[in-house]
């Protein structure tokens, strides 16, 4: 189970491996040269069926994470300030120890998960988290998600019946992209996997294309657009309505092929009603007859398509604005067209192709609420702004111990200084993770992952929201080395110990038992290609494979372009993409509608009745006072959410963690580049060192998330140094965005002042 003692890797022959990268969504494919068990050099392998030869900075910092001295390489266990390295079975032990009197006398509610975003990028904790929550049942399950895409789940299983049926934007084929609230020139995309989005850009409007950017900064994305607007934070939704209105008002809907499909539409059009573009203007900062242009422009262009993430969506109304994003898609009639916003077939696990085609059940939220404030559950888990409250305050269903995997809520989730007080009062925290960080040092037990150069790694979330079909999987670039657990290792053994089966229940026998449940659940599945076929069958073909690979060839064999197990003998298997160091790629998005829709109705539902429901809200907003000052969040090239700072490639040069101001404002407030300004929110008060610069618009402030390191308890010798400050101390949690519980991360009322 455990690697081999690497003696033969320790000689030292250089070795060429390719892997595709794990810390973001455009997946790149990267050329790793090793000797020993040394990285000597990260490339882009310019042989890579997608990225070709495309990489980041970050891609080159994985030489620095592999070898990062303060990386953790063996369980922990904390008495009082004092850490202890001890091995897996005592480690284990103590997790048991901490966690079965809690759930003994309280129940398991009161055991809450954290899961963060490296789960998405990792196959263990995309196959196994499940079943280990499965083993708990605990209702107190939070996740990176309602920090970030959680309203762009529901405003897709509203309209489409799945929360993962996400329309992406065809980037290389469009010929209009309107793209609000990203920055994917930064950060590399999201819920939109494509590798290379500068020369991408670049290529649509080479091609004749434009690009419109809506963003409160000139970001990168905007320097290389045709046009920017400064959009006032938090109106999105308004903006796109008054477009909706405009494409009403003067008879531009067009939905073309899908208008058999669409229902609602006289719905839309009387909500759309209020929000003509001189009502909506003024809140927006955006002319009206600008708003008029937009509208007319997507509906002229041959193909074109909207887009927005997270600036758009994690704000308050983040559910209305990714709504109303896919609603001027369709009504464009760009929506599941080429250029337009498609829908992707994923090779293994996508959820838009399971079950059967065409109709569904549908999509809701709930059922169940939070505890403490009663907001509603989405997709299982519980806003992660609740998680402080909910630890807080007394009474049945308290959590009192919390689990981490791959997450760092303290530094990501708002109300910061609040949550990190709250871990200082629970019975046991347990984390499964990389580093000693602001949040795992609040734990008793620190069970650290392996370097990402020693797991395998197939990108089972982001193939579902990609640009192209793609299928690539990697082998370790290195053995672990002996003793080292895999993550899906770690996590059977909690399973094994939630499912009160001990410490010490082999995990090979779980993984067995794992295995068994996921391929029965798909021989019932119906529409499924293995539906009725004898699941000892399909787990015998797959032997002698174990683990993630089981798990993996299994999806890929039973999945859209698999063998489907000697139905189809020319189909995709594990052994194939092995045979296939560069990656696989399965060719351009295809129309799916109406087979990828699972709604009740088996129509694409343009007005559903939760969303018109919230559609007053946001009217309201329009007759609100403004604040004078609005905060908002960035990311930078160099950066990895929170957790990357402690590699000295990354965090070398200028001190990313400034606040960015405009002029005007700088002026009006005293205030100089260089210089230190006083933020003050609702939630906290912090200073942070100033950057004056007229990217920003008026009236808006700036500063990227993942800082503010240096916090006593943690092992981070280098992050330490470059600490900054934490833009979550700032953002207050009493308020979420209700539909989909997500945080309102973005325009966020602060006051500044010379520090
Ligand atoms: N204000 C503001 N806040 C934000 C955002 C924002 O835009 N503005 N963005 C939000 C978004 S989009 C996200 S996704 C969240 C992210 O929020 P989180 O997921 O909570 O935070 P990360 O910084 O990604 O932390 C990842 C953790 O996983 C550990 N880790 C890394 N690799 C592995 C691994 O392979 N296995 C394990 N077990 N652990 C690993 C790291 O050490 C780190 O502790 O932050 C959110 N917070
Ligand atoms: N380098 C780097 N890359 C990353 C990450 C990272 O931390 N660093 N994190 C990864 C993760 S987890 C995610 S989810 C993705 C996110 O990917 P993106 O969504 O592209 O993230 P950002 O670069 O933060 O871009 C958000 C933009 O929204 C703007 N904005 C803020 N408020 C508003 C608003 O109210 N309206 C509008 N229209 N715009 C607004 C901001 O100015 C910013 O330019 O990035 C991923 N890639
Ligand atoms: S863009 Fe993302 S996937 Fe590509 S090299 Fe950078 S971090 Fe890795
Ligand atoms: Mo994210």
């Amino acid at each position: 189970m455990n690697g081999s003692t690497g003696e033969t890797q320790a000689r030292e022959e250089t070795r060429v491996s390719y892997m595709t990268c794990p810390l973001c969504e455009a997946t790149c494919g990267l050329e790793v040269t090793t000797r020993g068990r040394e990285v000597v050099s990260v490339r882009g392998d310019q042989e890579d069926a997608f990225s070709r030869g495309y990489l980041c900075p970050k891609a080159a910092a994985l030489k620095a994470l592999d070898a990062d001295p303060d990386r953790l390489r063996a369980p922990m266990i904390r008495a009082g300030e004092d850490w202890r390295e001890v091995s897996w079975d005592e480690a284990f032990a103590e997790v048991e120890r901490l966690l079965r009197p809690i759930i003994a006398a309280r129940g398991p509610d009161a055991v809450a998960f954290y899961l963060g975003n490296p789960n998405v990028h990792n196959l263990a904790g995309q196959l196994y988290n499940a079943p280990m929550l499965t083993a708990l049942r605990s209702g107190s399950i939070y996740t990176a998600s309602t920090l970030d895409q959680m309203p762009k789940h529901v405003s897709a299983g509203l309209m489409f019946g799945g929360a993962l049926t996400i329309p992406i934007p065809d980037v290389d084929n469009t010929g209009y992209f309107l793209i609000l609230g990203a920055n994917p020139l930064v950060s590399n995309g999201s819920l939109m996997t494509a590798p290379n989005m500068r020369d991408r850009i670049r290529a649509l409007r080479a091609r004749g294309g434009k690009v419109v950017v809506i963003d409160p900064r000139r970001t990168r994305t905007a320097q290389e657009a045709d046009e920017h607007h400064a959009i006032q934070p938090g109106t999105d939704a308004l903006l796109l309505f008054a477009m909706v209105h405009t494409l009403f008002a003067e008879g531009l809907v067009n939905p073309g092929r899908l208008g058999e499909h669409l229902y609602g539409l006289e719905a839309l059009r009387a909500a759309a009603e209020p929000f003509t573009p001189e009502a909506v203007a003024p809140r927006c900062r955006i002319d009206a007859a600008t708003i008029r242009r937009l509208a007319r422009e997507l509906a002229a262009a041959e193909r074109g398509v909207a887009y927005c993430r997270i600036g758009a969506c994690a704000q308050e109304f983040g559910t209305l604005t990714n709504w109303l994003v896919d609603v001027l898609n369709a009504l464009t009639g760009n929506l599941d067209r080429a250029g337009g916003a498609m829908f992707p077939r994923a090779a293994a696990g996508a959820r838009n192709t399971s079950g059967e085609p065409g109709r569904g059940r549908g999509f809701r939220t709930g059922p169940g609420a939070s505890r403490v404030r009663k907001a509603s559950r989405v997709l299982g888990e519980l806003p992660a702004a609740c998680l402080a409250e909910e630890i807080e305050t007394p009474g049945e269903g308290q959590v009192r111990a919390l689990i981490t995997i791959a997450g760092n809520p303290a530094l990501s989730a708002p109300n910061g200084d609040r949550l990190a007080a709250a871990f200082a009062t629970l019975d046991a925290m347990v984390c499964v993770d990389a580093y000693l960080n602001e949040t795992t040092r609040h734990a008793r037990v620190i069970l650290p992952p392996p370097s990402p150069l020693e797991r395998s790694h197939y990108d089972l979330s982001f193939y579902q929201l990609s640009i192209r079909n793609i299928a690539h999987y990697s082998l370790p670039v290195f053995q672990r080395p002996a003793g080292q657990l895999d993550e899906w290792e770690i996590l059977l053994r909690l399973t094994g110990i939630l499912a009160g089966q001990g410490a010490s229940l082999p995990v090979a026998a779980l993984d067995d038992y794992v295995a068994g449940q996921i391929i029965a659940r798909e021989t019932r599945q119906k529409g499924s290609p293995v539906e009725g076929r004898d699941p000892a069958e399909l787990l015998a073909a797959l032997a002698p494979r174990r683990g993630p690979e089981r798990l993996l060839d299994f999806l890929l064999r039973a999945g859209p372009y698999g063998d489907h197990f000697g139905a189809r003998p020319d189909g995709l298997t594990l052994a194939a993409l092995e045979a296939a160091p560069h990656g696989l790629d399965l060719g351009p998005l295809q129309p799916r509608i109406p087979e990828v829709l699972r709604t009740p109705s088996g129509k694409i539902e343009l007005a559903p009745e939760p969303l018109l429901a919230d559609v007053e809200r946001l009217r309201a907003s329009l007759d609100r006072p403004q604040p004078e000052m609005v905060l908002i969040g960035r990311r930078e090239l160099r950066s990895n959410n929170s957790w990357m700072a402690n590699l000295e490639p990354l965090v070398k040069g200028a001190d990313p963690c400034a606040l960015l101001i405009h002029p005007d404002d700088a002026a009006r407030l005293g205030l100089a580049d260089g210089g230190r300004a006083r933020v003050t929110s609702a939630a906290a008060s912090l200073v942070a060192p100033v950057r004056v610069t007229d990217e920003m618009a008026p009236g808006v402030v700036s500063l990227p998330h993942g800082w503010g390191h240096g916090q006593p308890g943690t092992r981070l010798r280098v992050a330490s140094a470059h600490a900054g400050v934490s833009i979550n101390r700032l953002i207050p949690d009493a308020e979420i965005e209700p539909l989909s519980g997500d945080a309102i991360l973005n325009a966020v009322p602060v006051t500044v002042a010379r520090a």
